[in-house]
């Protein structure tokens, strides 16, 4: 029944096809400092690819190569923040090799948002907060803290008191060694973001998974950017004991990740950041129909005084029996498909997922081809619009079900899309107004 509606459809392409299709990969941003020269300065150099270094303080200090035994690596003496500029939304994998020589802080920052903070010298900030006399590491995110005898992560909270809204450390935890450990040698970093779950490695030993959920945002006006934020975290330890629960958790549904040091001696090397360029599922655009349909009521019964539009969203998607990587996995597709929601439905965006807890969510497994010259996209369809709805936001999300290389099941996902008969109808040009049949048009006139 759905299918005959459907080919019923007369599509009229209003978006014009974005020149950058291609096949799925993932994103690779590497800083192993090998092509620098020993003794080089990097505090004044604009050749570090997706990363930006700079010093939020003003204050002097050394950010330079150093070589040993042929292998080049970042050491530093003074603050400084290493900031990655492309704004992560999909799962990623961070990795690195981290030493501190000194006795200041040193960290690493994930799902941070976009906040810029005026820090000292009136120099602008992403990592350091200042409230007031006090200061702090990050606006929004996870920080986690490489210091002599433990690592400890801080998942900042939102605090009205305080200036810029934020607290000044957060919520606090941390796991102790017997020894120097972050001081007596470098030490590899894995930080996994699926999206809502945060794994973090330290030498191939998992330390804490960060579970967050409830994402919003927050009404305060001392906020400097109102992002999206999950406001729980909860945090098991390697044995999956809950060691922690954070209820005011300011942490970015996106992940912007960065460095910092506090004018300590550090090393750092090998960093690696995987993520998917988001190729493996894209949103095309979205289409109406040129002719009305009448409303079914039964099979070949059809009420002619109701005349319907439809809406469908057009998405480019690897095909099934394919291999694709995403965030440095290799995965085979085995479906395709896509969710749909009215979008005042759409209450947690993190729940808009195959087996997702909103209640009128609504899955379609079997998607319509749209082929242009040699190119086949894929289709979700919403049809048997009542004029009523025309100014009804639709929410969909178009996935690939794969299979990962232990066979188990996963879903890559595109971003949420959400559009109306209305939207679409005023992005027309006129040739495409023109295409509609008379009926079409003073759907919309009349
Ligand atoms: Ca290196």
């Amino acid at each position: 029944m759905k299918r005959h509606g459907f080919l019923l459809f007369v599509c009229i392409i209003i978006l014009i096809l974005c020149v950058c299709l291609s096949s799925a990969t993932s994103v690779e941003s590497i800083l192993d400092f090998q092509k620098y020269t020993n003794g080089q300065d990097l505090s004044s150099t604009s050749d570090l690819g997706d990363w930006t270094l700079s010093n939020p303080t003003g204050g002097s200090g050394v950010l330079s190569v150093q070589e040993e035994v042929g292998n080049r690596y970042l050491q530093g003496t003074t603050y400084f923040q290493l900031k990655h500029n492309t704004v992560i939304k999909t799962a990623s994998v961070l990795e690195f090799d981290i030493q501190r020589t000194g006795t200041a802080q040193l960290m690493a920052c994930v799902k941070s948002g976009e906040e810029i903070f005026t820090f000292q010298n009136g120099l602008p900030s992403n990592l350091y907060e200042k409230d007031g006399a006090q200061w702090s590491h990050g606006g929004s995110g996870i920080i986690f803290e490489f210091a002599d005898y433990d690592i400890t992560m801080r998942i900042k909270t939102v605090d009205d008191a305080q200036i810029n809204g934020i607290a000044n450390k957060g919520i606090e935890f941390r796991c102790s060694y017997t020894e120097p450990f972050f001081n007596n040698a470098m030490r590899h970093i894995k930080i996994e973001d699926s999206g809502s779950t945060v794994k973090i490695y330290v030498n191939g030993g998992l330390i804490w998974t960060i579970e967050l959920s409830e994402p919003g945002s927050y009404s305060t006006a001392k906020i400097a950017a109102q992002e999206t934020y999950y406001k729980k975290a909860v945090v098991k330890d390697s044995s999956n004991n809950q060691v922690l629960s954070v209820d005011n958790a300011f942490v970015s549904i996106n992940n912007t990740v960065m460095f910092a040091s506090d004018a300590t001696g550090f090393k750092l090397d090998n960093v690696s950041l995987k993520y998917d360029d988001g190729k493996n599922v894209v949103y095309k655009g979205s289409q109406i129909r040129k002719t009305l349909t009448p409303m079914k009521i039964s099979e070949g019964n059809y009420n002619n005084a109701d005349m319907r539009q439809g809406l469908r969203f057009c998405f480019d998607m690897a095909e099934i029996n394919s291999e694709i990587i995403s965030s440095g996995e290799t995965y085979r597709v085995i479906g395709q498909g896509a969710l749909v929601i009215l979008n005042s439905n759409l209450t947690d965006e993190s729940q808009m997922i195959v087996g997702g807890t909103l209640t009128k969510l609504q899955q379609q497994t079997e998607l319509v081809d749209w082929i242009v010259g040699d190119d086949t996209y894929k289709s979700a369809y919403v049809y048997n619009i009542p004029k009523e709805h025309k100014d009804k936001s639709i929410s969909v999300r178009a996935y690939v079900k794969c299979l990962n290389s232990l066979n188990e099941t996963v879903y890559l996902y595109s971003s949420i899309q959400t559009d109306s008969l209305d939207s679409v109808y005023s992005r027309m040009d006129s040739v495409g107004k023109e295409e509609m049949s008379v009926e079409a048009k003073a759907w919309w006139i009349s």
